[in-house]
């Protein structure tokens, strides 16, 4: 549910020099400095790291937790005063390189060092990138969660027959009645912890709704297993110091327990099966409406290349945040060189432990790496061109994430243009309209429990949107009376928490046609400019407008993301400014290794130079007993718009054929139609012409 918030409107104006033509084209080559590594190219970069003996590299999979281990590649994106003398002026293109990520768990001070690995795609170096950051700080990876469940069977033994007795599941010799977890973070209350609250949860289709009612606290900072702990446990609203206490009062009947009814598969309220039926409307187990393309594509992707409708870019989906789009051009004018997906948090209340401490901070649990696979007529149109992806994230080996990205048209349903000209008499001097389109960008991330499909939509009147929808389960706890304050009773034992989601992007703005001097030095043409128009003086610009705010987030975190602060912040453009998040405050958002804040207390100017725009955007979510089983998209939907503001002489979807107009004949029966398209756009959408009337009377 989202609370009534303040309607940001926010204005950034970029003024331009009016030099016509100077760009080459966008060419697929020109957009292949932006794409992602290819499978080849990541294990090129695995392969050259891997044999630096001095690294010392061994795979991810198995092993203890202290080694060194390669945790991620990915597109290292050119600099930017790079990038812009290629583009702007086709000179020698930026070498490929790319981002590594390694994990030291071995010697006196483990640590994560990042490394630039070139050139691509044959690599002949690799150098640290930028200072090491604390081992403690790392994400978790597929090997620690496997060692975390195998210690908590461990450590839970002693609880195995109270498991038993209120949820009639358990942790060993389950068969099809075993418990799963979620883990929640930040992993403790203080810089250097990694003590992570545990919610055990029954292992039935959609167990984030299946909470049991207890909570443990995990100490798992040591690198060796052998020395982790549990240092408190919850039970349906009471703390305990460990399994045993939990257990021996259990035995001697002084602890109260909730007793779950089992739950057969028919009746989970988890699940995606349809029950029940709507009391009116025609039968629903046929299809219903259908994007079709009678003609078929009217934009095209080569590579990493998008064209449409004036529109050109280039796009990757980034494995560590998400979807980029670079050099966002309109009539082959740059707008924008960067606009990208940043980061996504969410904050929770509660009254369990776990809960009151979840403060979800999504880039630090691989938001861009968890890009599954998307459906057609379902995720995206039938229609859609689907593209995989390929990340290098906790693996050994590059991993296929088959259609990942689907791109499509998309008909809006609302026309970008109309107008009944009347004649007040009955009739119409002419009607026109253009009918309603946008080009769809789109990806998704399931960070866990949660999906949110990151949408980019491209307009024919140089109009760009951006939109995020959250679904998916909701992050719940076992409800207890002392629980009702931080949410909604969802079910009999189920607490959906009240928490604020909050999405931050970069948007680059660059609109100049200017070619900056090559080697590129300082400050780029964007220059307040004056310029005449059709009798006019005027401002050429884009505005931003949208952006939905949310409460502050805890203050006591804020170092970390101080994303709620902000629903608009302006900055110079820095290379080392280039993302406003990193993988490692998640573990650590006391000290962060980077903070967004640092960005706007240098106190810069911001007149007359680059600039960067950072946006947030968010919604307060309320649970409610909709949200079973899955968070709804209508009403979950936050974003953003830049839109031309006298950039354009008029809109340019004029040049749109796809224009109807319709006038009385001179004959004073019957109309004229004007069009430029076919008369009938063929049997996918309807076997009947394009018909108007043109009238109007009582009845
Ligand atoms: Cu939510």
């Amino acid at each position: 549910m989202r609370m009534p918030v303040a309607y940001m409107v926010g204005m950034l104006c970029l003024f331009v020099q009016a030099i016509q033509g100077t760009l080459p084209p966008l060419s697929q080559k020109a957009a292949s400095i932006f794409s992602d590594l290819s499978p080849a190219e990541l294990r090129a970069v695995r392969t050259f790291l891997m044999s630096r003996p001095e690294l010392g590299l061994q795979p991810s999979k198995g092993g203890s937790l202290a080694k060194n281990s390669l945790f991620l590649i990915e597109m290292l994106p050119p600099k930017k005063s790079q990038a812009l003398c290629y583009l702007n002026t086709g000179t020698e293109p930026p070498r490929r390189r790319a981002r590594a990520v390694v994990f030291f768990g071995t010697g006196a001070k483990p640590n994560i060092t990042e490394y630039i690995v070139g050139p691509l795609p044959v690599p002949r170096f690799y150098r640290p990138s930028g200072q090491p950051v604390a081992f403690i700080t790392r994400p978790m990876t597929q090997l620690e969660y496997k060692l975390v469940f195998n210690k908590l069977t461990e450590l839970l033994a002693p609880l195995n027959q109270f498991l038993k007795d209120v949820s009639g599941f358990g942790l060993r010799d389950c068969q099809d009645r075993c418990l799963t977890f979620t883990d929640i973070a930040p992993r403790g209350l203080a810089s250097g912890e990694r003590r992570t609250w545990i919610i055990l949860q029954r292992a039935i289709e959609g167990f984030f709704l299946h909470p049991v009612g207890l909570e443990v606290l995990i100490n798992h900072g040591e690198l060796d297993p052998a020395r982790w702990s549990i240092e408190t446990v919850w039970y349906n609203g009471q703390y305990f110091g460990t399994p045993q206490e939990l257990a021996q009062q259990y035995a001697q009947g002084k602890v109260p327990i909730v007793q779950l009814v089992s739950h057969p598969d028919q009746t989970l309220f988890s699940s995606f099966v349809p029950r029940g039926e709507f009391n009116t409307g025609p039968p629903t187990n046929v299809h219903g409406a259908k994007v079709c393309e009678p003609q078929g594509h009217r934009y095209s992707v080569h590579g990493n290349l998008v064209e449409y409708s004036g529109w050109s870019l280039a796009f990757r989906l980034r494995t560590s945040t998400g979807l980029q789009l670079f050099d966002v051009r309109f009539n082959g004018e740059r707008i924008a060189y960067e606009v990208s997906v940043q980061e996504a948090i969410a904050f929770y209340g509660g009254n369990s432990p776990a809960t009151m401490q979840t403060k979800y901070i999504d880039v630090g649990w691989g938001m861009g790496s968890v890009t599954h696979e998307l459906a057609p007529g379902i995720d995206c149109p039938e229609t859609a061109t689907f593209m995989d992806v390929y990340h290098h994230y906790d693996a050994d080996a590059p991993v296929r994430y088959p259609n990942a990205i689907c791109i499509f048209e998309l008909p809006t349903g609302v026309p970008l243009r109309r107008h009944f000209d009347s004649n007040f008499q009955g009739g119409s001097t002419f009607y026109a309209g253009l009918e309603g389109h946008a080009l769809v960008i789109r990806t998704t991330s399931t960070v866990y429990n949660y999906d949110y499909i990151w949408d980019f939509l491209l307009f024919p009147n140089g109009v760009l949107e951006t939109k995020v929808h959250a679904t998916g389960y909701v992050h719940t706890s076992f409800y207890t009376p002392e629980g009702i304050p931080y949410g909604t009773r969802l079910h009999t034992h189920l607490l959906g928490n009240i928490h604020t989601h909050l999405v931050h992007y970069k948007i680059d703005l660059d609109v100049s046609r200017q070619a900056p001097v090559c080697p590129y030095r300082g400050v780029l043409p964007e220059i307040h400019h004056w310029r005449e128009g059709i009798g006019i003086f005027r401002h050429r610009c884009f505005i931003w407008t949208g952006g939905a705010g949310s409460p502050r987030p805890h203050l006591e975190l804020e170092a970390g993301h101080p994303l709620g602060r902000y629903h608009l912040a302006v900055t110079q453009q820095h290379e080392n400014e280039g993302v406003s998040s990193s993988l490692y405050i998640q573990n650590d958002p006391w000290h962060p290794s980077m903070s967004f804040e640092n960005f706007l207390r240098n106190d810069e100017s911001i007149d007359k130079q680059d600039l960067v725009a950072w946006v947030t955007v968010g919604f307060l979510h309320i649970p409610h007993s909709e949200d079973i089983p899955n968070t709804a998209t209508p009403g979950n939907v936050v974003g953003f718009l830049l839109r031309p503001f006298n950039f354009f002489d008029e809109d340019p979807s004029v040049a749109s054929r796809r224009t109807v107009i319709v006038r009385p004949k001179e004959s004073g029966h019957g109309v004229q139609i004007q069009r430029w398209t076919p008369e009938s756009p063929g049997h996918c959408v309807t076997k009947v012409p394009f018909s108007y009337n043109g009238t109007y009377s009582p009845i």
